[in-house]
């Protein structure tokens, strides 16, 4: 696969600059040790009125197929390699006379997996990215060497995520299978969605959006997916920023691989929203979620919001872990 492609915008500001010192913030909001950020507006409250959406029973889970062993494989940031799982131990080993003997004659099959932590659907630590040295909440950076040792996934584990969820169809509202590559909307669009939707964001939603971008994966090839790579979604502006702030999201879900269009249009900077919602206000993002069901769901019977629910594996020092997160409408 190959590496992200760096468009020519000229020499684009560092971050610092781009975001500016007075860029929205929320260090110290929930004390000097907070390793979850905005998941902290997700209380009691939170799950009892996320649990008063649901009305029919029905269930969707939101991760992808993992370790998918045939062509396309699965989608990946460039340079990630797909989960490898294979088998230690199966039928196989008895049948040459090497597995162990039980009493009663017990078999069992065993496998070993390696799998890159965002190489599926995914919660991204707090402290997965980072810039000016210093990652959520303002530890050092230094705090990511050799493991996650603050702001890692554990703590997001730990506490779970329940909620009242909205899904915003951006592709629908577009009237398109999937947005194009490098294509934009803001808050301002998703707002006019959810309006076309006869649905409003509220304070404290978990914000679901789709693209249609991980369907477009599956429908084409490798080649032509990665080619001039640059994801379709939300794009930086000082006005987005405060809106994610004033409205009190906590973690935002996507059907694309880093939830926002890779480099952003006006700067060519690379995921400024990355560092402006989830490393300064403490958004949790959840990348490369299955959307599509959900959606056709929702677009049946016009109900758009639900309860949502995920926990990622509790991996210690984790710069991320794969989820599957459910939702009940
Ligand atoms: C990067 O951080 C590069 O991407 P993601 O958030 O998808 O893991």
């Amino acid at each position: 696969m190959s590496e992200t492609t760096v468009p020519e915008t000229g020499t684009p500001p560092t971050m610092g600059e781009l975001l500016g010192d007075d860029t929205p913030n929320n260090w110290g909001k929930w004390g000097p040790d907070d390793e979850v950020g905005a998941l902290n507006y997700l209380d009691a409250a939170a799950a009892l009125k996320g649990a008063a959406e649901i009305r029919s029973g029905e269930t969707f889970t939101l991760q992808i197929q993992m370790g998918y062993p045939e062509a396309p494989g699965d989608p990946l940031w460039p340079g990630r390699e797909a989960a490898k799982r294979h088998n230690v131990i199966d039928e196989g080993f008895w049948d040459r006379g090497e597995g162990k003997e039980f009493p009663g004659g017990l078999h069992y099959a065993d496998d070993v997996a390696t799998i890159y932590t965002q190489g599926s659907t995914q919660y991204d630590a707090l402290g997965h990215v980072w810039y000016d040295g210093k990652i959520w909440n303002g530890y050092d950076a230094k705090e990511t060497i050799g493991g996650m040792h603050k702001a890692s996934v554990l703590p997001i584990a730990e506490k779970g995520i329940v909620g009242r969820g909205v899904l915003i169809d951006m592709a629908r509202h577009r009237g398109k299978s999937h947005l194009d590559k490098a294509e934009t909307f803001d808050h301002t669009d998703l707002e006019a969605a959810a309006a076309a939707q006869g649905v409003t964001i509220e304070p404290r939603d978990i914000l679901l959006v789709r693209t249609g971008f991980i369907p477009y994966w599956y429908e084409t090839t490798p080649e032509e997916f990665y080619e001039d790579f640059c994801e379709p979604g939300l794009t930086y502006s000082r006005e987005l920023v405060e809106w994610f702030q004033r409205m009190e999201i906590p973690n935002l879900v996507t059907d694309t691989i880093a939830n926002e269009v890779t480099f952003d249009p006006v700067s060519g900077c690379a995921l400024p929203l990355h560092c402006s919602l989830m490393r300064n206000l403490g958004v949790t993002l959840t990348e490369i979620a299955w959307l599509d069901d959900l959606a056709e769901a929702c677009a049946a019977d016009g109900r758009w919001t639900f309860m949502y629910t995920a926990a990622p594996l509790k991996l210690v020092q984790g710069t991320g872990a794969p989820v599957n997160p459910v939702v009940i409408r």
